[in-house]
């Protein structure tokens, strides 16, 4: 079912990857998903090599299905991460929040696969010249670190510009999202708000209850001043950071507010003056169950919506 080239290139079942989220995604996640036939991701964040090296071994022990690691390109660990990861031969390296175009000789030599997340087309293009497998093409509705343009402007325009398999990502989280998403041109969707709803996810509980309490207009922008706007759940700490933005506040200003505020969050609990990182969808998510009935639902809704689709033409 939904047997795509995203499907064939990773060696996975379902072309369902989970985002490899800062501090949420760890070994225990990522292993769900593979295990349910998804691309599990590990989050490296900002986490030194050890810890990165460490959750590798561990998802290794988990599954013995493909997986993958997501690295962090403004990282201060940067270095050390690939120099793990190549290690660790790790079968799918996702990269986010920069251009990853130096590391991707060293991992094409060893088979891995590379996948750089792309908020525009002109990276997308530098991307698939400098031979990555696919993009990732995040719009703006996604947590975290975010572009400007939205999922729905954003694919189309990146399936247009390139002829590696896409992958959408941003503002899905049923079946709804993901045939929109297969319409647009992808191949395949990267879930991460949902997938934070995961029983398996280690975040913490009030993480997670901050997300199913959350509607449609739960989320805001912050740090757009600093170059790397982040999307959150909005709360204190969003409220200190609007603040911030009233009174044009230097980027120094917002890192002393924004720092361990996500470590804060996800492993503290600190749902108020924490970094609650979730998309626009997060008003859709509205339970927390396994990471295999998450998946399974998605797709027994995709089959659903496609032949309610089909009593239109
Ligand atoms: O990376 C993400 N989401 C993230 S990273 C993160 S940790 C963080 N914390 C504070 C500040 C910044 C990061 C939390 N969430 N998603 C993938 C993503 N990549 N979204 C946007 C981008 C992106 C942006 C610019 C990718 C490439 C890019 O290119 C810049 C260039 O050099 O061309």
């Amino acid at each position: 079912m939904f047997n795509t080239s995203i499907c064939r290139i990773l060696g996975i079942q379902y072309p369902i990857l989970q985002g490899g989220m800062a501090w949420v995604a760890t070994a225990e996640l990522a292993a769900a998903v593979s295990n349910a036939g998804g691309l599990g991701i590990i989050g490296a964040g900002n986490a030194p090599a050890d810890f990165v090296r460490n959750e590798i071994q561990k998802v290794k022990k988990l599954t013995d299905k493909p997986f993958g690691v997501n690295i962090m390109l403004l990282s201060p660990f940067v270095e050390e991460v690939i120099d793990a990861a190549y290690e660790e031969r790790v079968p799918v390296i996702t990269t986010g929040a920069g251009n990853p175009g130096k590391y991707i000789p060293r991992f094409k030599e060893i088979g891995t696969k590379i996948i750089p997340v792309v908020p525009a087309v002109a990276l997308a293009k530098k991307m698939e010249q400098e031979g990555v497998d696919a993009v990732i093409a995040e719009g703006t509705e996604s947590g975290g670190h975010v572009g400007e343009l939205t999922t729905m402007a954003l694919v189309p325009q990146v399936v247009d510009a390139v002829s590696i398999p896409v992958i959408a990502a941003g503002g899905i989280a049923d079946g709804r999202g993901m045939v929109s998403a297969f319409a647009l041109g992808a191949q395949g969707v990267q879930l991460g708000t949902i997938f934070v709803c995961a029983s398996e996810c280690t975040a913490h509980e009030n993480y997670k209850k901050a997300i199913i309490k959350a509607g449609d207009r739960g989320t805001v922008v912050s740090g757009r001043a600093t170059g790397h706007p982040v999307r959150i759940i909005k709360n204190k700490l969003a409220r200190e950071f609007e603040k911030l933005e009233k009174v044009n506040a230097t980027a120094e200003e917002y890192e002393k507010l924004g720092l361990g505020r996500l470590r804060a969050a996800v492993v503290e609990g600190d749902a108020d003056f924490g970094s609650v990182m979730a998309g626009q969808i997060s008003g859709l998510v509205k339970e927390i169950k396994p990471a295999k009935a998450i998946i399974d639902d998605i797709l027994r809704d995709t089959e659903k919506v496609l032949k309610l689709i089909n009593q239109l033409s």
